[in-house]
């Protein structure tokens, strides 16, 4: 049977769902925190979990290995959240759900994080960590992260329960999951993927290096982008959209 384990403070979900993932936690297991003191991202940067906000981490298996995973991860959540709460989001490449108002300005709901585990039976399992902002963040937190940073309540106007969140969140990790599994797998996640994909036409940076023009994710889960030298795809890295300032 799935567990779900809520805790009032975490170090990190994903510490703890990675630990349950490894014992052998069956699909759709969850862990969440009302709080995390060592809230992650990728690599390692860090991500902001005061209370009010959604962490949870869930974990996945059979895992496919699939680059895709985090995309169809974030696509699904994307939907699930249009669906519940009428908000229209897009994703940035590998991770990030973006609200875009109407002046073109980005700012950051929802980051993504998959980690890949061997569980103790030798079965490949998926964690993914993923955090909503619900409230607005604490303005005691860098300017910049504020700026670039956007609540739930904000895009919705009304107050969002967090249990019917953690619902629809997991749930499209759930499904996301099994879409890669089925037959057509990537090639019916992909074109979701693109649907949804913020920055398509515009300048971006790989690691602070500019690369060219944003076209498309491929169906591998690579960036496509475009410059003088040719077309070439980006596996992994920090890519932005925009010259930097
Ligand atoms: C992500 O990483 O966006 C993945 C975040 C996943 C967090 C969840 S919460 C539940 C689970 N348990 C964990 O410990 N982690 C997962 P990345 O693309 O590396 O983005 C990190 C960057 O986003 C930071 O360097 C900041 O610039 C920015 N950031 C940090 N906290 C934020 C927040 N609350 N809202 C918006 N942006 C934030």
């Amino acid at each position: 049977m799935a567990l779900r384990e809520v805790y009032p403070e975490l170090r990190s979900t994903q510490e703890r769902a990675v630990e349950l993932a490894r014992c052998g936690a069956e699909d759709g297991s969850v862990v969440v925190a009302r709080q995390q003191s060592h809230g992650r991202g990728r690599g390692d940067r860090r991500w902001e979990s005061p209370p009010g906000g959604l962490y949870l981490s869930v974990v996945l298996r059979p895992a496919l290995g699939s680059a895709v995973l985090p995309l169809a991860i974030g696509a699904e959540v994307a939907d699930g959240l249009a669906l519940e709460y009428g908000v229209r989001l897009r994703l940035k490449w590998p991770n990030d759900l973006l609200a875009v108002d109407a002046a073109g300005r980005s700012r950051k709901l929802a980051g993504v994080l998959v980690d890949g585990v061997r569980a103790v039976d030798g079965a490949e399992a998926a964690v993914a960590g993923i955090g909503v902002n619900v409230r607005r963040l604490e303005p005691d937190l860098p300017a910049e992260l504020l700026a670039g940073s956007v609540a739930l309540e904000e895009l919705t106007g009304t107050p969002v329960d967090l249990e019917r969140l953690e619902a629809v969140v997991t749930q499209a990790a759930v499904r996301a999951r099994k879409a890669l599994a089925e037959e057509r797998g990537s090639r019916s996640v992909v074109p979701r993927v693109r649907g949804l994909l913020y920055g398509v036409g515009e300048e971006v940076t790989a690691d602070g290096v500019p690369v060219g023009t944003l076209l498309d994710v491929r169906e591998d889960g690579a960036l496509e982008v475009g410059g003088p030298g040719g077309i070439r795809a980006i596996f992994a890295g920090d890519v932005r959209v925009g010259f930097p300032r």
